[in-house]
């Protein structure tokens, strides 16, 4: 080793000077770091050797975690399908209906029928009548019950009087005045009323001094075209039936004749209790009795 030169320093077969060995082995280390650059990211060692003991490696990439798939849709529940033949409403011709729901009869509901009048469970009842289905017009009463009638011209009411049924009591009636029973022709106005009634009239002896005139009444029932009436004359309430006048039939009159003796001396005058009896029918027009005294039965 020759003067002059530095410390550490050697060198090679032509002189050249060689590195000291502290340069090769950073020469050494960079090739590593060449070699490591070549490892596949995320991948082997990601944990990197220590080198030089004072070199740590970057600790790898833990790797992405991967996506954890979209939880997959749920597959739609699958379409039920029409139950049968309860699906949709039929499409029904008109003045008809699917009034049972059941696809199998069809529309077989007849609109214009009295149990489906205009729509289904539309029943023709009606107050007191037999009802009927008249097409757009409805509901109509074919007939009255008897003793009722349609008085007030409405169908939807049904026949809401009831003509037979009675007004008055014989404890309460009517009161059509006096008329003289054995003399002139005295008439009661005309009484007019439906159903069952009584009524009362009193005959009197205008000549109670003369035997010979002896006293009567005739009492004249006009009766409406569909109504049958009788009629009665009480000498009193729950008494004895002193006469009647009961045809059959509507529409028929009834006509009544009494007559008593005169008495000597004697007051014969005397109260006549009528009953107008209804029989049958179903008129909302009324009845008219008429009295009239001293006539010739
Ligand atoms: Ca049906
Ligand atoms: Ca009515
Ligand atoms: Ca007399
Ligand atoms: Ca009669």
């Amino acid at each position: 080793m020759g003067r002059g030169k530095p410390a550490g320093a050697r060198e090679g077969a032509r002189g050249t000077p060689v590195a000291p060995l502290g340069g090769v082995r950073r020469l050494a280390s960079a090739s590593l770091g060449l070699l490591l650059l070549g490892c596949t990211a995320g991948s082997g060692d990601d944990t990197g050797p220590s080198l030089d003991g004072g070199f740590t490696g970057s600790t790898g990439n833990t790797g992405n975690t991967g996506n954890t798939g979209n939880t997959g849709n749920t597959g739609n529940t699958g379409n039920t399908g029409n139950t049968g033949n309860t699906g949709g409403e039929l499409t029904c011709e008109p003045g008809t209906a699917d009034c049972d729901h059941v696809r199998d009869n069809g529309c077989e509901a007849d609109l214009n029928s009295d149990d489906h009048c205009g729509a289904c469970g539309h029943a023709c009842i009606l107050p007191n009548a037999e009802g009927s289905c008249n097409g757009t017009a409805g509901c109509l009463i074919k007939t009255c019950l008897d003793g009722f009638a349609d008085c007030d011209d409405d169908d939807a009411t049904g026949c809401e009087q009831e003509v037979g049924a009675p007004s008055n009591a014989c404890s309460g009636p009517d009161d059509l005045g006096s008329i003289a029973g054995d003399s002139g022709s005295d008439s009661t106005s005309p009484r007019q009323g439906t159903g069952s009634r009584w009524v009362r009239v009193r005959v009197t002896e205008e000549y109670s001094w003369n035997p010979f005139y002896d006293l009567s009444a005739s009492l004249r029932l006009e009766v409406p075209a569909d109504g049958d009436y009788d009629l009665t004359i009480w000498d009193s309430c729950g008494g004895r039936a002193l006469a009647s006048a009961h045809k059959s039939g509507e529409g028929v009159d009834e006509q009544l004749c009494v007559t008593w003796s005169d008495t000597f001396n004697e007051d014969d005058s005397r109260t006549l209790l009528i009953e107008i009896h209804f029989t049958s029918g179903g008129s909302c027009d009324p009845w008219t009795l008429t009295v009239t005294g001293a006539v010739s039965c």
